[in-house]
């Protein structure tokens, strides 16, 4: 097979997160393009939900011993790099999420000696805003990124943030998330939710991981006010460390018969394509992939104005940015939305053909693959 197909071995978090689902979405569809993908992690990918020829699984055992005090899945994955890279004669190597995904790839690589891979590291937001900053990390994953062959970001905002917080002398490439405009699309036949729309009552969405920086007491202080002018349920996907705090939030505001919490849930779209607005006030965001998804749905996304999402939304056209403390602004954009049919059909329209134009999943496609050509050669 040539460089236009190459042999990849991906390797990402196998959880729910944004940088699984972009690994796996991007190995999917360079196997409809014909590479042989490998997709290396601790479990299969939460995305990965069909079968092809060309695609397998090597999952990452890891001993634990009463010495170590963490099991060492770093030295595991680079381990079971080289097994696989060598089985199968990988010609390159793609890892999603720097920490310590970058490393194993590094590792492995110097292990291969004369098989000579190349490697390519793709930054998301978290292993470089949250986590790589940190002392205990820092110098670990400037290097590892450093010695990548390639390095992309998802946005702009974090290319920038990263050479910044790193003083990195390597050249990142933008290439930005993407979304299957087939499968994520307005007319998507609606399943399930029915009953949170009785008595015309709209639907608020969040779906995310729940941790800090999703600032969900300000998706419940927002959802709050909305529903002050507006009837409306909130329906919140996806679990994570915020959920207690959030069920004792709605609980002190006395929504409970307005919230619901439907858990992790694997079929996003279905319950994207069925809400009215979706809401993510995120702390930050370097790219905001669940706005992408809802977007293409043609829903209407009030998300924060910190990090990428300006790449995404142009201000009040096709959705609304915001401060992620200004809840009176949120909820006076969604209501103004929500309650007038015509501007509401405007933006989800505007929200659609901006992904169509900037986001579909070919085009961003053709970038990596452009990409890995320039890595390989
Ligand atoms: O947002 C998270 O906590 C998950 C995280 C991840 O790595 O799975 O998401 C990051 O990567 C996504 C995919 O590229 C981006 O869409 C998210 O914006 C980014 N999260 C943050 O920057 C907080």
């Amino acid at each position: 097979m040539g460089t236009r197909c190459p042999r990849i071995g991906v390797v990402c978090y196998p959880s729910p997160g944004g940088s699984g689902i972009v690994a796996t979405e991007l190995g999917l569809a360079m196997a409809d393009r014909g590479c042989a993908v490998h997709f290396i992690s601790y479990a299969p990918p939460v995305r990965l939900r069909r079968y092809a020829e060309n695609i397998q699984f090597h999952q990452v055992f890891t001993d634990n011993y009463p010495v170590f005090h963490h099991p060492p899945y770093t030295l595991s994955l680079a381990t079971k790099l080289v097994e696989v890279v060598r089985e199968h004669r990988l010609d390159l190597v793609h890892v999603h999420y720097a920490i310590p995904h970058a490393t194993c790839a590094f590792l492995a690589r110097e292990m291969l000696g004369e098989q000579r891979i190349r490697t390519v590291t793709t930054l998301h937001g978290t292993d470089i805003t949250l986590v790589g900053v940190q002392p205990a990390f820092h110098t670990t994953v400037r290097f590892s990124i450093e010695r990548s062959d390639g390095v992309t970001a998802v946005s702009a905002w974090l290319r920038d943030r990263s050479l910044e917080a790193f003083e990195l002398t390597k050249e990142i490439e933008v290439i930005p998330n993407f979304v299957d405009i087939e499968r994520f699309r307005p007319d998507r036949k609606p399943v399930g939710l029915a009953s949170f729309r009785q008595e015309g009552r709209l639907v608020v969405m969040h779906a995310s991981n729940f941790r800090a920086v999703k600032n969900l007491p300000a998706v419940i202080g927002t959802f709050a006010r909305i529903a002050e002018a507006l009837p409306a349920n909130l329906v919140l996907v996806g679990e994570g460390p915020e959920l207690p705090a959030t069920h004792a939030q709605v609980q002190e505001l006395g929504l409970e018969d307005r919230v619901h919490f439907l858990g992790m849930q694997n079929a996003i779209e279905d319950l994207l394509v069925q809400s009215d607005l979706l809401l993510q006030p995120s702390r930050h965001e370097s790219f905001g992939l669940t706005a992408l998804e809802a977007m293409a749905c043609g829903v209407p996304v009030v998300t924060t104005n910190q990090g990428g999402t300006a790449e995404l939304i142009e201000q009040d056209v096709s959705g609304f940015l915001a401060d992620p403390d200004d809840l009176e602004g949120m909820a006076g954009w969604a209501i103004r939305t929500l309650g007038d049919p015509a501007r509401r059909r405007a933006v989800a329209e505007a929200a659609r053909a901006r992904v169509v134009e900037r986001f579909d999943r070919r085009r961003i496609v053709d970038l990596y693959l452009e990409f890995y050509e320039r890595v390989l050669s």
